[in-house]
């Protein structure tokens, strides 16, 4: 046996909006690289991230949730989806235990049934911590693709859930190159779509009914100030006039509370002062219209 053979491969997460995909990634990871809120359709493009363990390299792949679409933006975010699923080593299906299978979990499992055979598919169900019935809902769920490779029950917050399911994965991987290097420990992101989507979680948090989805932010300057501080100015866009005030709020209290969130994230993850500066603009229609999506970042 030798010891310079490497092993690799893709490993796409995939499931319907808020079963704990972004969750699971970050926590197999060990480090914060997608942003997860308690309202669905949260993650919009595809993220991936790399774990390199000794001569082992996984690429995961987080996706949006799959969803009935109603704009361009949830066509977007589908075909983000379907695109993952292609050329892959490994699908991990994740559903909510707490409740039995939806229309939108029958909806993934019709996308990855062409797949069976082609490539393994595990069944991860999410939330045990908190669901009431995890055994019969796992099988409701089991029962949607019964050809399935691997079923799994898990809290993708439990460390020694997680630690398990990443030896799992780590250990199904064919030999390969590694795809990043060794020592690249975060998502293939650039720096400004990962700062854009810190802010894009700390607003969405606290935004409620539509507006939260109405969001799209881009960061716009990324400066080294003097006294050691990084400074960012970002601009949170918004469909329409309306929602303006509301993410503004009574005397900008809204848009501090947001600023002062993402501020202390990006601090913490940098290890540095930040200085964050934030403005308001709508963008007519944005999720309506292909070209506005493109600039906004979703291409
Ligand atoms: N109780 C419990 N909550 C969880 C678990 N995993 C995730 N959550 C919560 O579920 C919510 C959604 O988590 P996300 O990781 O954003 O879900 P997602 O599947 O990435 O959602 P989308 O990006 O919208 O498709 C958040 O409030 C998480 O804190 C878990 O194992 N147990
Ligand atoms: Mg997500």
């Amino acid at each position: 046996m030798s010891d310079d053979k490497t092993y690799s491969g893709f490993v796409a997460i995939v499931g319907k909006p808020n079963v704990g995909k972004s969750t699971l990634l970050n926590n197999l990871l060990g480090v914060k690289v997608a942003p997860i809120t308690p309202r669905p359709q949260t993650t919009r493009k595809q993220v991936r991230g790399i774990l390199t363990e000794g001569n082992r390299q996984v690429v995961f792949v987080d996706t949006p949730g799959l969803h009935r679409p109603e704009d361009a933006l949830g066509t977007y975010i589908n075909d983000q989806v379907y695109e993952a699923l292609s050329d892959v080593n490994l699908i991990l299906w994740l559903v909510d235990l707490r409740h039995p299978p939806t229309d939108e979990d029958r909806m993934v499992a019709e996308a990855l049934r062409p797949l069976l055979g082609k490539v393994p598919i595990y069944l991860i169900g999410n939330k045990k911590d908190a669901a009431k019935y995890p055994e019969a809902a796992i099988e409701a769920y089991r029962e949607l693709l019964p050809e399935i490779e691997a079923v799994r029950s898990i809290s993708a917050m439990d460390a020694r859930d997680v630690a398990e399911l990443k030896a799992e994965v780590l250990a199904q991987l064919p030999e390969g190159p590694f795809y990043y290097p060794e020592d690249f420990v975060r998502s293939d992101q650039p720096f400004e779509v990962w700062i854009a989507e810190v802010i894009r979680e700390e607003a969405m948090k606290r935004l409620y009914e539509e507006v939260p989805y109405a969001i799209a932010v881009k960061v716009d300057e990324v400066a080294e100030r003097e006294n050691g501080v990084l400074y960012i100015h970002a601009v949170i866009y918004t469909e329409r006039e309306a929602h303006r005030p509301i993410l503004i709020g009574k005397r900008g209290r809204k848009l501090k509370e947001i600023g002062q969130a993402a501020r202390k994230q990006l601090e913490v993850f940098l290890n540095r002062k930040v200085f964050l500066e934030l403005e308001v603009k709508v963008y007519k229609n944005w999720r309506k219209d292909r070209e506005a999506l493109r600039e906004l970042g979703y291409e």
